[in-house]
C-alpha cells in the first residue's frame, strides 16, 4: 500500500479514548480493516515514562502483525527510539523541517486547519495532512472551530495534491461528505475507540465512498 491508500481508514487513539484495554481495542480495529494507526496518548491522566513506552511497543507489535503503519503523535524521540513508521505533528509543535532532520524519510503528518496551513505544510515537506475539525467533536479539548469538508475542497482547489485525511467528528453517517470533498480517507478516534466492533462496517462505508467519488 502507498501512503494515500494507507490513509483510507486511519485510527487515532490513546488510552484516554478507550473503555477497555487499548490493545484489545486496537486488535478489533485491525481485524476490522483499519489501514493506519496513530498512538496519541494525551491528558493529565495519560501514560508517561516506562508505561508509555510499554504501551507504545505493545500497540506497535499489533500493527506490525497486520502490516499497518504505526505513527506516533508529537513525540519524535519516542518515534525514533521505537523505530515507528512516522510521527504526526500539530501547528504548535516543531517545524516540519526540524522534524525531517531528525527522522529522515519516515512519514511526517501535519495537522492543518485551513488552506494556508495546508500550503505551508506541503511546501515544508509534510507527507500527509490531517485536516479538521470536519464536524463537531468532544474528543479533543483544544479543538479549533469546525471547518467542515469545504476546507478540503479549498485545499484541493489550490492545487495541493498531498495525501490528506479529514478528522474530527467523523462517523459512518458523514464519511461520504469528507471523501466527496477530496479526502483520501478519514481519521477517527471515537467512531472506533468507543465501538471497535463496528470498525469493519465503518471500513465498508469508507470503501463505498471512495469508489463512488473515484
Ligand atoms: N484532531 P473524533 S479533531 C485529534 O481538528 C483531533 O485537528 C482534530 O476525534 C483536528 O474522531 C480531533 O472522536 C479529534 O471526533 C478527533
Amino acid at each position: 500500500m502507498n501512503l494515500k491508500e494507507s490513509l483510507q481508514l486511519y485510527f487515532v487513539m490513546g488510552s484516554q479514548n478507550c473503555n477497555e484495554h487499548p490493545a484489545l481495542v486496537l486488535e478489533k480495529a485491525l481485524a476490522g480493516g483499519i489501514t493506519m494507526f496513530q498512538f496519541r496518548e494525551k491528558g493529565s491522566h495519560g501514560l508517561k515514562g516506562k508505561p508509555l513506552v510499554k504501551m507504545a511497543l505493545e500497540l506497535q507489535q499489533l500493527c506490525q502483525k497486520h502490516n499497518v503503519p504505526f505513527i506516533i503523535n508529537d513525540d519524535v524521540e519516542l518515534a525514533l527510539s521505537l523505530n515507528a513508521d512516522g510521527v504526526h505533528i500539530g501547528q504548535e509543535d516543531e517545524s516540519v523541517e526540524v522534524v525531517r532532520k531528525k527522522i529522515g524519510d519516515k512519514i511526517i503528518g501535519v495537522s492543518a486547519h485551513n488552506v494556508k496551513e495546508a500550503q505551508l505544510a506541503s511546501e515544508s515537506g509534510a507527507d500527509y495532512l490531517g485536516v479538521g475539525p470536519m464536524f463537531h467533536t468532544t474528543t479533543k479539548n483544544d479543538c479549533r472551530i469546525v471547518q467542515g469538508p469545504n476546507v478540503i475542497e479549498s485545499i484541493r482547489a489550490m492545487g495541493i495534491r498531498l495525501p490528506l485525511v479529514g478528522i474530527g467528528g467523523i462517523h459512518a453517517g458523514n464519511v461520504n461528505k469528507v471523501i466527496e470533498a477530496g479526502s483520501d480517507g478519514v481519521a477517527v478516534i471515537s467512531a472506533i475507540s468507543k465501538q471497535p466492533e463496528q470498525s469493519h462496517s465503518l471500513f465498508q462505508v469508507v470503501q463505498d465512498s471512495l469508489i463512488k467519488s473515484f
